[in-house]
């Protein structure tokens, strides 16, 4: 049986068609050179949708050499910031008069929300696109205050070819998460979208050839990680890999880096966020906030809001309502408008999740609600919560990227703080107290790259994200994302008759 009351059919599921199944390759769709594919699969189900180009180190040696090409002679790093943009801008564009189709192979690939999809997923790309496009022009170095009597200025450029490795979690956004500022700074990708979800960045390929981005500077190479991931990482003439995936895989793709050719690395990595609820909230707030906090997207976020310590005042209140309102969490078909919760991603991660709540249990927490899987068939997972949780429990260390809550009472101030540090990971965290002085203590001892107060997931274009400690380095989104894609050259001239 199915959470809430979901199994009602009295949606309409649009007919999808799967246009693109190829590898993208210097502005063509081309089959792998072994001739391989593989299966995605639909999760509601776990049936084949389609069977997609296999790549492996061949195709992405091809796709290297075309966005080698079009880095060093192209016009793309050449044209004016102003010209790119426009381009980027189109490119926008065409990705909004797709909205609808975009976003039902994200919900038949990923198992994601079809009206999230179209209303936040898919427009959050185009929002990327056109926040970088504005940017393009605006790129430039300083002049220095140089201590000898010499002039000396910067001038930024894109760091040439850069390899994306994207997860599967948020196939549109994590695409657009590294692909807009890369091409708002100039430079040439080869992008490797995870093998779960290939189907929305194929359709991105083929838009980003309709907008005018030139051939060679945007190709897809579809496939597995080990393979054509581990290309793209260990690639000599690739200059900068931006990954964003598992803790393990980050450490190989670092790994890989530091022994081929040293290309710069940017990662961003697994999570286990506090969610941390002072006595004076609000409690239904927060009740609503910790909810949404972790089973969004059916706890796939890397930013999840896995913990959740209560304030001892409002605790027994707390849990109680938090059971009532996971109950009340409608999971079912992505494509039911009143489902909040689909599908998780495929089999492996459906029994991944399964075993953590199996662990949460055999460990000694408590669990309060939820516990098992939903439906029929496909890969439906009750909203879950556990109580009586200790900080050392493998349910409370470790990124289980499902909708499983841990729920843990503290007392003070310090206690949260000590208890919310209390992790590898340090990639955001929540705080909900009407008290400001709390507020301002909590956010500066917590050591995670986003922190939101009296909400949660507030993202926005202008404002960099990415983690402190084991969840990696380096930003995404905001004009940190921008500096990423691009080096700074330092130009010296003497200010009088050369001395030298
Ligand atoms: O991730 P992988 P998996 C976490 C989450 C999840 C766990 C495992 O906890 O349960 O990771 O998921 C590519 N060289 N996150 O196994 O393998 C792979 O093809 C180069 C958090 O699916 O890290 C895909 O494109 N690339 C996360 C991408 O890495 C390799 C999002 C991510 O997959 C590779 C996803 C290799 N050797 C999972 N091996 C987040 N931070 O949001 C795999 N890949």
């Amino acid at each position: 049986k199915m959470n809430g009351n979901s199994e009602d059919h009295s949606f309409e599921v649009p007919e999808i068609k799967i246009k693109y199944t190829k590898l993208f390759i210097n502005g063509h769709f081309v089959d792998s050179v072994s001739g391989k594919t593989f299966e995605t699969r639909d999760p509601r189900t776990g049936e084949v949708i389609a069977r997609i180009a296999e790549g492996d180190k061949e195709d992405v040696d091809l796709a290297v050499k075309a966005a080698r090409e079009a880095f060093d002679h192209g016009k793309w790093p050449r044209m004016s910031g102003y010209e790119r943009g426009r381009i980027l801008m189109k490119y926008a564009e065409l990705i909004e008069e797709n909205v609808e189709e975009l976003a039902a192979l994200d919900s038949v690939d990923a198992g994601k929300l079809f009206g999230a999809g179209k209303l936040i997923d898919i427009p959050s790309a185009s929002h990327l696109l056109r926040y970088y496009a504005g940017a393009a022009d605006k790129v430039h170095g300083e002049t220095l205050k140089m201590s000898r009597e010499l002039q000396g200025y910067t001038l930024k450029e894109p760091v040439g070819v850069a390899g994306l490795i994207i997860p599967w979690n948020y196939p549109t956004t994590m695409f657009f998460f590294k692909a807009a500022p890369a091409l708002a700074a100039g430079c040439t990708l080869v992008v490797k979208p995870a093998e779960q979800t290939p189907l929305s960045a194929l359709f991105y390929a083929r838009l980003a050839k309709q907008a005018g981005i030139p051939d060679g500077v945007l190709n897809v190479i579809t496939g597995f990680g080990p393979t054509a991931g581990a290309a793209v990482a260990s690639h000599m003439d690739i200059d900068k890999v931006s990954f964003t995936g598992s803790t393990e895989v980050g450490r190989l793709v670092m790994e890989a880096a530091a022994k081929s050719n040293l290309k710069s690395v940017s990662l961003e990595l697994g999570g286990k966020s506090p969610l941390i609820i002072f006595d004076d909230a609000n409690v239904d707030m927060a009740v609503n906030l910790a909810r949404m906090a972790i089973f969004t997207n059916k706890g796939e976020v890397c930013v999840a809001g896995s913990r959740v310590y209560v304030q001892e005042g409002i605790y027994d209140e707390f849990v109680k309502k938090a059971a009532e309102s996971a109950k009340n969490w409608v999971v079912g078909d992505p494509f039911n408008p009143r489902v909040q919760q689909g599908p998780q991603v495929d089999k492996k991660q459906f029994e991944r999740v399964l075993k953590y709540i199996e662990s949460g249990t055999r460990e000694g927490a408590t669990l309060l609600t939820g516990g098992k899987p939903c439906g029929d068939k496909g890969y439906y997972i009750e909203p879950t919560i556990f109580i009586d949780v200790k900080d050392d429990m493998s349910i409370a260390q470790d990124e289980i990227f499902g909708p499983v809550m841990s729920l843990m009472k503290f007392k003070t101030i310090e206690e949260a703080i000590q208890k919310a540090n209390n992790t590898r990971f340090g990639l955001a965290a929540g705080i909900v107290t009407k008290d400001l002085n709390i507020a301002n203590r909590v956010s500066r001892s917590i050591r995670a790259g986003s922190i939101w107060i009296n909400c949660y997931f507030a993202f926005d274009a202008d404002c960099p994200f990415g983690g402190y400690k084991m969840s990696g380095f380096g930003k995404d989104m905001g004009l940190d994302a921008l500096d990423k894609y691009l080096h700074t050259k330092s130009v010296v001239t003497p200010l009088y008759d050369s001395p030298w």
